[in-house]
């Protein structure tokens, strides 16, 4: 732990955040994330998102998205719950109801990974936080469709998560990836801080930045994790703490170390050259959590 407004995560804090499960618990006491993701062609993604969360102790996981991916979403699952948004093409306001109704009573969403994005993606997204008081964690193409006007957050309710890649906060900035991964530093807490927002900037030694400019850095992780739907593991990961109702942001930090312990942990039994995303929840975050509980 470094400076004021500048920390370095050790294991001992992240494993400090987590919640003792009490012997009268029961699902309800560990939330209902509500995934928002997956697409005809991205089915994986959102099963990533929703496995994820349930090997980090949500009580319960419902995907929503599109009737012609959804059965194959949650075929890689039998704990995955399931509601079928029944318009077709991109997610637009035609959707705004049914995710506004998939919404209540649920702890957390995650939207973004693999969803069908078009032009009235943005404006649906920012209307259903503007109605929902759960936090939200918004990575991948949820981050490519706010980017275009990022006002529509400004009406959230609950805290918002953002989590994106170098070229993600790229578009979200109108920078380089090559400015972005220059100043990193910078541009997350001046992003996070202009937004109101816990911003995760990925990469080698992510950082997390929260709405009051305090900027956490992570140490775990291996370039082993640089193959598809690794990030789409981590926004699962928050999605389950931020339902447990750990608060931001050390639910988004202690999920950040997680993810790369869960990776170099998965990397020690794979190869960083063989390890995939699956690997990071089945052979990774179960290894963490034994090793923390
Ligand atoms: P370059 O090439 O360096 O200029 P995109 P995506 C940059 C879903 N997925 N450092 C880099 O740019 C996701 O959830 C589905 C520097 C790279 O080419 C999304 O919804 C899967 N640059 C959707 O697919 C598994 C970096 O960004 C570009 C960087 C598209 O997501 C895969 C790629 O980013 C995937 O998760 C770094 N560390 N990291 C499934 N199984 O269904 C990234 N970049 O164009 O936003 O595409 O991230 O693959
Ligand atoms: P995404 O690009 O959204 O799939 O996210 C990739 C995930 O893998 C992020 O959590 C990154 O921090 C992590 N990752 C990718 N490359 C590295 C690396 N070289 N070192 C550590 N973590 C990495
Ligand atoms: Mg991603």
């Amino acid at each position: 732990v470094s400076g004021p407004e500048f920390f370095v995560v050790e294991e001992s804090d992240a494993r400090r955040t987590l919640p003792v499960r009490k012997a009268d618990s029961h699902k309800g006491t560990f939330g209902h994330v509500l995934v928002v993701a997956g697409s005809r062609g991205k089915t994986g993604a959102a099963a990533l998102v929703a496995k994820a969360a349930l090997r980090s102790g949500a009580g319960l996981v419902t995907v929503a998205a599109r009737a012609d991916a959804l059965d194959t979403i949650q075929a890689h699952s039998a704990e995955i719950m399931g509601i079928p948004l029944e318009a077709s093409g991109p997610l637009g306001m035609g959707d705004l109801d049914a995710l506004v109704a998939a919404a209540e009573g649920k702890d957390a969403l995650v939207i973004g990974p693999g969803i069908p994005r078009g032009p009235e993606t943005g404006a649906l997204i920012g209307e259903l936080l503007s109605r929902v008081e759960a936090p939200a964690v918004l990575d991948a193409d949820a981050l490519n469709a706010v980017a275009t006007d990022l006002s529509v957050l400004r009406r959230a309710k609950g805290p918002v998560v953002m989590t994106p890649h170098p070229g993600e906060m790229a578009r979200l900035t109108g920078k380089s990836t090559k400015e972005v991964q220059a100043h990193r530093l910078d541009v997350a807490r001046q992003f996070s801080v202009g937004l109101k927002v816990t911003l995760v900037l990925k990469g080698d030694r992510t950082l997390t930045s929260d709405a009051d400019g305090r900027v956490y850095l992570n140490t775990t992780g291996n370039p082993g994790m640089a193959t598809g739907g690794s990030g789409d593991v981590l926004s699962g990961i928050c999605g389950a703490f931020l339902a447990q109702s750990l608060p931001v942001p050390s639910a988004v930090w202690t999920a950040v170390y997680a993810h790369g312990l869960a990776g170099d942990l998965a990397a020690a039994k794979r190869g960083q050259l063989g390890l995939v995303a699956g690997d990071i929840v089945e052979q990774g975050l179960c290894e963490v959590w034994l090793r923390w509980e």
